[in-house]
């Protein structure tokens, strides 16, 4: 009896296992999927640079310059292909502000140019500084990520942040007049039969420090949306391009001439405020 019993249950055992087997792929197929795993992450997405152009007034001030602080307004113009891709232009038009450094440099020098001592006359310094009144970029720009902040436990405000890569110009200035920089042939003999020494005195020369420079353009920088076109818009950028702003013989040779200028990053922080056209926000579906 008790024999008997056992293989009843054993019986039962087996056929409830079998039934369990038989019912996995039932059950599966009786599964109800949520809708989202096929779904779109975002759905009525805002298209808030996807087709649009972006134009941002904008104001911009150096953060390393040495001798003289260059800020500025302007804008830039950009295209946006997609929501990551994009091209533009930037363009700032500045003014120069002499930093702590040359405020502190300047009373302590010689009051009337002396060519028997290395240090420069009070002109000789500043009227070589030099000043950039234009400098801009095209460039692409890439924009990684995007997405949503919480501010205030309130509002959600949408942001992206953009990397930028492209050409930088800029247009240097200087005006070192006649009665300073009057070297005619700085570090180089010359003279009727070219025996006259160079003079050895880097202070009377030609700071070749102005016109045109061609370079490279990085900038890194972060939106911050308003409402459907209006945007904060914070920029770092870097021109790099060649340069001596001090006018100076940096290379100490006793003569200012081109090998004193060496490839330099300009770094400015730019704030603008880019307004998207057309003004109308398209969404994903
Ligand atoms: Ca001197
Ligand atoms: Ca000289
Ligand atoms: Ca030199």
């Amino acid at each position: 009896m008790k024999k008997h019993t056992f293989l009843v249950v054993a019986a039962l055992l087996a056929a409830e296992a079998a039934n369990f087997g038989a019912g996995i792929p039932e059950a599966h197929a009786d599964r109800r999927q949520n809708s989202l795993a096929n779904d779109v992450a975002v759905r009525h997405r805002r298209l808030l640079v996807r087709g649009r152009f972006e134009l941002a007034p904008l104001f911009e001030s150096t953060i390393n310059a040495d001798f003289r602080h260059i800020i500025g307004g302007g804008a830039k113009l950009e295209y946006h292909l997609g929501d990551m891709l994009s091209f533009g232009v930037v363009g700032v038009f500045g003014t120069a502000l002499n930093t702590g450094l040359v405020k502190k440099i300047e009373p302590t020098l010689e009051d009337a140019a002396d060519p028997a001592t290395r240090e420069p006359s009070r002109d000789e310094f500043m009227t070589r500084l030099n000043s950039m009144p234009i400098h801009g970029a095209g460039y692409v720009s890439i924009t990684p990520w995007y997405g949503k902040l919480a501010a205030f436990s309130q509002a959600y405000l949408a942001f992206d942040f953009y990397f930028q890569a492209g050409v930088a110009y800029a247009q240097l200035k200087s005006d070192c007049p006649a009665s300073v920089c009057n070297d005619p042939s700085p570090g180089m003999s010359s003279g009727p039969d070219g025996m006259t020494p160079p003079d050895n005195n880097p202070n009377n020369d030609d700071p070749l420090n102005s016109g045109s420079r061609l370079g490279l353009y990085i900038g890194g920088g972060i939106h911050v949306f308003m409402n459907d076109f209006i945007a904060l818009d914070l920029t770092i950028r870097d021109y790099a391009f060649t340069d001596n702003p001090s006018g100076a013989d940096f290379n100490a040779n006793l003569a200012v001439t081109k090998d004193d200028a060496r490839f330099m990053h300009h770094l400015f922080f730019g704030m603008g405020v880019s307004i998207m056209f057309p003004t109308t926000v398209k969404r994903t579906p």
